[in-house]
Parts: C-alpha cells; sequence; structure tokens
C-alpha cells in the first residue's frame, strides 16, 4: 500500500506528506495527469533526444510541470529536453501528428502560468541549449541558445567588455528563451527599454514545424513584416525559441544607487521629475515601507537609513562626471526642501549598491512565501499621479482586511500591487476574493488606458482580463495570426486568450 498520504495545500498542489514509495509515482502520474505517455510516442521521442533524455517521473513532472505563480497543480504526461534546434523540430513534428499539446519550458520564473503545464501536456524544456555560440565585438553582438541562463548570459557579456541591460530579480533562474517569448521587462527599462529592444535575430520552430531565422542579426532589414517582433512576447504559442541574437551596450560608467525616503505616494512621481530632469536614470524603483518590513524580517539585510517612511524610491544613475554625484546630492536637498524627501542615502561603493538594490530585489521572493496576488498594471507616466491616487483608494477600500504591498518600476509606469494571503484564509477562498476586486482593477486601469500586464505576461492568470487592454479586433486577429503559426493549436494551447 503506498506510504504517502496526500492533502491538498495551499496552492491546490497534492503536498507529499512522506516520501514516496516506490510504486506510487504511477498512481500520482493517473491522479495528476489525464492519460500517461503512450508508450509509440515515448520511444519516438527517445529516439529523437535519447534515452535519459525524456522525463516521466513524478518529480521532474511536478517541478518541469509549474513556474512561480501558485494557483495550478503540475500535470504534464511527460518532459522532453532536446539538445539542438533540429530536435525541436523533430518534436514539434512528431506532436503534430499525434496532436499532442507542447508547453515551451525556460527558467521557469514566471508569474501568469505562460508556463504551466496542468492537462497532460509535453513539457519541451530548453535547458540542454543553453551555449553561447558566437560573440561579434564589432557588431556588439552575441548569438546563443535560448536555454542559457539570464545572468550567464549578462556575465559573458561582462567578460568582452559590454552589458545586456535587461536585468530583474529572477535573472539567476530565468532562460533567455523564456525572456524572449514573454518579454521581460525589470530594472533598467526607463533607460534600456524592455527585451524586445535587445533582440537582433531569432532561431525559431513554428507550430507548423518550421525553422524560421528572423533578421539574422542585422540592424536595418526592411523586407515586410518583421516576424521577430510578432515571437517576442507570444509566450510560446507561435513558436519554439531555439537561438537568438542579442545586441549589447557598452556599461554604464560607475552606477551610483541613492535611496530616498518618501512623504506619500504622488510625492514619488515629483521626485522622478526633479531627478530624470538632470540626470541619465539606469533605474527608478519604488517601494512600500511594509514592502521593506517584510525584506528585513526575511533577508539578512539593514534598512537604508535611522527613520523609516511610508515609500522609498531607489535611483540609479551613471556617474558620467565626478559633478554628478554633486547634482544628485543638490537635488536631494530641494526635494528635501519641498517636503518630498525625508532621508536618504547615497551608495559610496559597488557592495554598497548592490545592498541597497537588494532591498528592492528580494521584495518578489519574499512576499512569494505569502501567496501572494499579484497585480502588474501601467499606465502612461504622465497619468501615474492621477493613477496612483485612485488605484491606491480603490485597494484600500476593497481589501480592508488583508495586508496591501506596493512596489515596482514606477520610473516607466509600472506597479507591482500585491495583496497577501491571509494564514486563515484558503489560496481558492482568497484567490476568489481577490479576483472580484481585479475586475474593478483592471476597470480602472482601462479607464487610464493602461495594461492589466506591464511585463509578467497574460499566460492562464490574466487572461479573463485581456480584454480590458486588448480590442476584440486586435484579440480575433492574434487568433489568426496563430493559426498560421501553429495550425494544430499545439504551442501552449490556452495560454494568452
Ligand atoms: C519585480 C518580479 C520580478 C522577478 O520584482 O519587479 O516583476 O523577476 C517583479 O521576480
Ligand atoms: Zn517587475
Amino acid at each position: 500500500m503506498p506510504s504517502a498520504a496526500y492533502t491538498s495545500g495551499g496552492a491546490g498542489h497534492p503536498h507529499k506528506t512522506h516520501q514516496i514509495s516506490k510504486q506510487l509515482p504511477e498512481l500520482l502520474i493517473q491522479l495528476q495527469s489525464p492519460k500517461p505517455m503512450d508508450s509509440k510516442i515515448l520511444q519516438q521521442l527517445q529516439a529523437i533526444v535519447g534515452e535519459g533524455r525524456v522525463l516521466t517521473d513524478a518529480d521532474s513532472l511536478q517541478n518541469y510541470g509549474l513556474d512561480r505563480t501558485t494557483v495550478w497543480s503540475a500535470a504534464p504526461c511527460a518532459v522532453v529536453l532536446p539538445g539542438k534546434t533540429e530536435e525541436v523540430q523533430a518534436i514539434v513534428r512528431l506532436a503534430g501528428r499525434e496532436n499532442l499539446a507542447i508547453v515551451p519550458s525556460g527558467g521557469r520564473t514566471g508569474l501568469s502560468g505562460g508556463a504551466v503545464a496542468k492537462s497532460g501536456e509535453l513539457v519541451l524544456a530548453l535547458d540542454r541549449m543553453n551555449k553561447v555560440i558566437d560573440f561579434n565585438a564589432v557588431d556588439r553582438s552575441l548569438t546563443c541558445e535560448a536555454g542559457i541562463i539570464t545572468q550567464q548570459l549578462q556575465e559573458y557579456a561582462e567578460e568582452q567588455g559590454l552589458f545586456y541591460p535587461v536585468d530583474f530579480a529572477s535573472a539567476g533562474s530565468s532562460q533567455i528563451g523564456g525572456n524572449i517569448a514573454t518579454n521581460a521587462g525589470g530594472i533598467n527599462v526607463i533607460r534600456y527599454g524592455m527585451t524586445r529592444e535587445w533582440v537582433l535575430g531569432l532561431k525559431v520552430v513554428t507550430g507548423n514545424g518550421e525553422i524560421l531565422e528572423l533578421n539574422r542579426g542585422l540592424i536595418k532589414n526592411n523586407t515586410g513584416y518583421d516576424f521577430r517582433h510578432l515571437l517576442i512576447g507570444s509566450e510560446g504559442t507561435l513558436g519554439i525559441i531555439c537561438e537568438a541574437t542579442l545586441r549589447l551596450a557598452p556599461p554604464p560608467k560607475d552606477p551610483a544607487v541613492l535611496v530616498l525616503g518618501v512623504s506619500d505616494f504622488p510625492a514619488i512621481m515629483d521626485v522622478l521629475k526633479t531627478y530624470s530632469g538632470a540626470l541619465t536614470l539606469n533605474a527608478f524603483e519604488f517601494f512600500s515601507d511594509l514592502a521593506l518590513e517584510k525584506v528585513l524580517a526575511h533577508q539578512p539585510l539593514t534598512a537604508p537609513f535611522e527613520q523609516r517612511t511610508p515609500y522609498y524610491a531607489l535611483l540609479e544613475f551613471e556617474q558620467t562626471t565626478p559633478e554628478v554625484l554633486d547634482t544628485a546630492m543638490a537635488l536631494f536637498e530641494d526635494c528635501v526642501e519641498a517636503g518630498w524627501v525625508l532621508d536618504g542615502v547615497v551608495s559610496q561603493n559597488q557592495t554598497q549598491a548592490k545592498n541597497l538594490w537588494r532591498l528592492r530585489e528580494d521584495i518578489s521572493e519574499t512576499l512569494s512565501f505569502s501567496k501572494p496576488y499579484k497585480n502588474d498594471i501601467s499606465v502612461q507616466v504622465s497619468q501615474m499621479p492621477d493613477f496612483i491616487r485612485a488605484v491606491d483608494d480603490l485597494a484600500s477600500q476593497r481589501y480592508p482586511d488583508f495586508e496591501v504591498v506596493w512596489y515596482g518600476h514606477i520610473g516607466d509606469g509600472n506597479l507591482h500591487l500585491n495583496i497577501l494571503k491571509p494564514d486563515e484564509l484558503s489560496i481558492e477562498d482568497f484567490t476568489q476574493e481577490c479576483s472580484s476586486v481585479s475586475t474593478e482593477v483592471a476597470e480602472l486601469v482601462q479607464s487610464f488606458n493602461g495594461s492589466v500586464s506591464a511585463e509578467h505576461g497574460i499566460g492562464l492568470l490574466k487572461k479573463p482580463y485581456l480584454s480590458y487592454t486588448r480590442s476584440e479586433t486586435e484579440i480575433a486577429l492574434m487568433q489568426q495570426i496563430k493559426s498560421l503559426f501553429d495550425p494544430k493549436g499545439i504551442l501552449n494551447p490556452g495560454k494568452l486568450f
């Protein structure tokens, strides 16, 4: 008899309360996925990638079947790990013949369920395709496989004296292919833009099993529709990204980090206006005191200064000349004078800069322990002062009993609103309660012509809200485009729309 007992845990996952006994994995697969992998298909997959690269054990199905969302249970039929584009192509063609759904999988750091396999899909993981293929100093470009970890790519660029400027908290686990498929944003968008700005070429396998080589690293190429930009942000629904050619930038000179204690939400925008008018900002982030409280309770970090303030702005700027720091300090005095800023600290070296950054970058992981309900919303920066007032009122009225944590990339108009799940509430009841408010948040975002998903994508989580940002005509066109790239609908079905 199986030794493990299953209780349905917080996120609806059956938590193993004991070590699974030998005969149980099959039962677990039965429990969690409609049907185990057909042995004929299994053999054909093994013939393509090799014996040990098709996984069906319970731990692999669990590990590869989820991203960082906590709403769904993993239930893929199997995981396949190709080693090159031609193997991806063969797998997609096999899946097309068998009408087998594929979920492309990178670092699985997504926050909208885009990489969740919950209905017997085949997870196609790019982990083995993780090499740098080429670097060209003249073009300042780097070609790599999709499965390379973002941080490894950043480090490789640094070794060449260059800089890959898209950065975010999960860069140590995410893969560049997933970053491209979700057009990842992060902390440097205010200066360097989203991932889309840095992709010079893509090699993809479409749902039709065709290999497309898009733009081939050219800066200028005006020859009709640029399919590269269709694939970027398509969340694995049009094609599987196998290789990418990325543009690299000169590294910012001697970046300094300034953390300011800010008196209230709207004052953050006054500070932004003051600094962005005088300095080249690499980043302009903010977080509430509750966010800081949670990070300090979980991480070995110290508060930026003696007093605690309602909000904090974190700025990073390039020190192109020695005078830049003097300007930053003079602006600090002006902001204190104006009553917007109550206190501040500036980094003296890169170690201090990194520690100050951790106060912001550790928020997402710290909050994950509370299974937060996340809103990732954006409006034009000019709309932010009015939007902040409206959405903060809505959140405090409609979430009177929940802990509401504000943080995000306010400099590019992107707010992260995280509602923390109270211990006594089940994830189902909590999600239910938050979803009803999310409709009002979506309506408010729509009234400001904003986006219901600024950087985390739509995946599964944000599907109900897509129409608050995209028109019916646009959604219909997206579906028609999908039918061209993936006529059998085998690529990440059910995601996005
Ligand atoms: C943030 C989560 C980022 C991440 O903290 O800005 O977008 O990579 C969120 O977890
Ligand atoms: Zn973010």
